[in-house]
Parts: structure tokens; sequence; C-alpha cells
């Protein structure tokens, strides 16, 4: 509604702009002006072009200056895998080649465009063309962009391409999007995820996982993702509806989520949570983050609201599609912790397999409830996370 009437505004503005320029038009009709023909440019004309043009270029270069200052902190900081430094080098030069060419080219055309305004007593000089000059401009772009692009597909090969002999002891990890949580599978002991179809989702078993294969007994269902640092991690995606976008910033990682499909992505976590948190330009964030939320509380208490949580830093697994109404709370918590507490919190996890049985027998559910170590995340609460699921899917549809 805010929307439209800040359209119909404007368009009401835009019509008012023309109709006051129609009508000083008219005021003009039989006046004495300086210049007998106003559709030649004068000399008065052409210097408030130029000295226009040579306005802008400062008003170009002063916002890019105070977008920097002011939103530069805004960026991703520190990366958080193997892979992340190369990434963000590889965009550093790419800004500094824009930004450089930029501030080059933009200074050259409007400053030429200043000191070459149009004069009375000066003749446009006919130009027709220079081999030397274009063959200059041709080949210094052409080397440029041609070693930008090797530069990148030699990133690209070295992110994308999983080492075969790194796979030996990787940890492989199902990432499974539906709108609009996450859900997440290790493949256990045995390092293999069993095979999975839309079509075994039954109860406990979100996920769909085949039962029947040797590889999926082993299989544990987590609603949280952990990683342990300085291990090659290979995720496999599914999708469960649409196309979702699985996207953890802090390791530079993003991949397509396609229904249908299987894609794949490998990173080793280099920082764990506890390391991140220490890192002094995620304390400045948080600081900042909290800062506003003790203001937000203290302007609830004073209307009689609850007061906001403290913020403490966590990373994400975000999903970078829309892909429906509550695609923006589409999230999940990664927590990256040293090996040894990755193992315990695996370990105390409990298999698929022991979870689709256990919730087959008739007692099962007061099992389920009598196993607090787990009740946070996991397989104990895939059955209600996936009823408020469908309850969720059911309220888009009906909109
Ligand atoms: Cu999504």
């Amino acid at each position: 509604m805010t929307s439209l009437l800040v359209i119909v505004v404007l368009v009401l503005l835009g019509i008012a702009i023309w109709q006051l320029t129609k009508i000083f038009h008219l005021t003009q009709v039989g006046a004495a002006t300086y210049n007998e023909n106003p559709e030649v440019a004068t000399d008065r004309d052409n210097n408030v072009n130029g000295y226009l043009m040579f306005g802008f270029l400062g008003f170009i270069y002063i916002f890019t200056i105070y977008s920097m200052m002011k939103w530069g902190d805004l960026l991703l900081g520190t990366p958080a895998s193997e892979h992340g430094p190369q990434y963000d080098s590889l965009m550093s030069i790419s800004m500094w080649l824009i930004g450089v060419v930029q501030v080059l080219t933009q200074f050259l055309l409007h400053y030429f465009s200043f000191i070459n305004r149009g004069r009375k007593d000066r003749k446009a000089f006919y130009y027709a063309d220079n081999d030397k000059l274009e063959f200059i401009w041709t080949i210094i772009p052409v080397i440029v962009l041609a070693g930008l692009i090797l530069y990148g597909l030699y990133a690209w090969t070295n992110i994308m391409f999983i080492d075969e002999e790194a796979k030996e002891d990787a940890i492989y990890v199902e990432v499974y999007a539906k709108q609009f949580n996450w859900e997440v599978r290790y493949a256990g002991k045995d390092g293999k995820l069993g095979k999975a179809n839309v079509r075994y989702i039954e109860g406990v078993n979100t996920l769909g996982v085949d039962m029947g294969d040797a590889n999926a007994q082993d299989d544990i269902q987590a609603s949280e993702l952990h990683l342990p640092k300085g291990k090659q991690i290979i995720f496999k995606f599914r999708s469960q509806d649409v196309l979702h976008s699985a996207y953890m910033p802090h390791f530079r990682a993003q991949m397509n989520v396609v229904p249908g499909m299987v894609t794949q992505f490998g990173f080793v976590p280099t920082v764990t949570t506890d390391e991140m948190r220490q890192d002094p330009s995620i304390m400045k964030k948080v600081a900042h983050i909290n800062e506003l939320r003790s203001k937000k509380s203290a302007e609830a208490a004073a209307t009689g609201g609850a007061a906001l949580e403290p913020y403490t830093f966590d990373y994400l697994l975000l999903c970078n599609k829309i892909c429906g109404a509550s695609h923006y709370n589409m999230q999940m918590k990664v927590v990256v912790e040293d090996e040894a507490t990755f193992n315990k919190w695996l370990s105390a996890k409990q298999t698929l397999s022991a979870a689709v049985k256990e919730s087959k027998q008739p007692a099962a559910p007061a099992a389920g409830e009598a196993a607090p170590a787990t009740a946070k995340d996991s397989t104990n609460t895939a059955k209600p996370d996936s009823t408020a699921t469908k309850m969720t899917v059911a309220q888009v549809i009906k909109k």
C-alpha cells in the first residue's frame, strides 16, 4: 500500500513538473531573447554544461570515497575456509582494476568535455581515425582481461576440484533443502551416504533415505551443521521442492540446490566459531548489533514489550535463491569446532536407522523425549520439524 502511494505521488510530481515546464515555455513566447535561434547552444549554455560535467566528476569521486568510508565495513571480513583467501584476492584484484580504470576514464571523459566545451570562436576538428590509438586501447584491455580470466579460471578449478587423495578421510555431508528449512545428514562411520529419494520420506525419515541401502544404516541426521576445523568437507546438496541455493558467506561458498539432482561443493574450514568470535572485525560488528539491540530493548521496555536477547556470532548457512514466502528465514546454524569436539558431538547422535526403528515401536516417542542431550537438534526433533514445515507450506498454498 505504501509503495503504491509513493508511486502515485511520484507520478503526480512528474506531471506537475511537466506542466510547470509548459507554463514556463508559454511565458517565453514573444519575449526578447539574447539568442535569435533557441535551438543553437550559446556560449552560456556550453559553459553551464561544461561546469556541470566537471561538478559531476567531483560528485562521483566524493560519493565513491564516502561510500567506502561509510559502508566499507559491511564486507565479509576474515575468510573461514582454506580457499577463502584466494577467492578474496581474486575479488580484490578485480575491484582494484575496476577502481583504477573507473577513476581514470571518468576523469578523462568529464575533464575533456569540460575543457573542450563549445565556444563561438572555436571550430570542431574533424579527425577520422588513428590505427595506432585504436590498437593501443584494444590491446591493453585484451591483455588485462585475459590475465584476469586466466587467474579466475585457475582459482575456479582450485576451489571446485576436490582432491581425490584428500577424499580418503573427507567428511561427507548431505545438505537437504526444502521450503523453508535445511536438514543435514552425515555419512557415518563408513564415510558413504546412503541413497535417497523423495518417495522414501516417511515419519522421522524426513530426508527420504533408502533404509534398504547398506550405506544408509549408519547415516546420521541433524538439524545443525557441525564441521571439524582443518578437515576436507564434501557437501552433497539435494532439494525436496524448488530451486534453493546453499550460501555460506563466511566460507566463501555457494552452490545451487536443484530438485532432481545432486550438486556438490567442498571446502576445508580453517577458523572455529570460537576463534571467529575473537576476530576484531566480528567483535566490532557484534558490539554494533548489540548496541542497536539494547536501544530497541529500551524502546520495547518503555512500551511494555520484551527485551531482545544479546547477539552472539555464529556462522550461518543461508538460502540465496528466492524460493517462496519464508525464504528470508531459511537458515541453519553452522558450528566449526576442533575435531575431538566434533567427533564427540557426532557420536552422541543416534543413527537414522535406529531412529526409524525406534519410531516404529509403540513406546518410541517416550524414549525419544527421554534423551535431552540430543533433543536440541538432530533426529529427535525431526518429526515435529517436518510437521512444522508442512504446516508452513500449507499456509503458503492457501495464500
Ligand atoms: Cu530456499
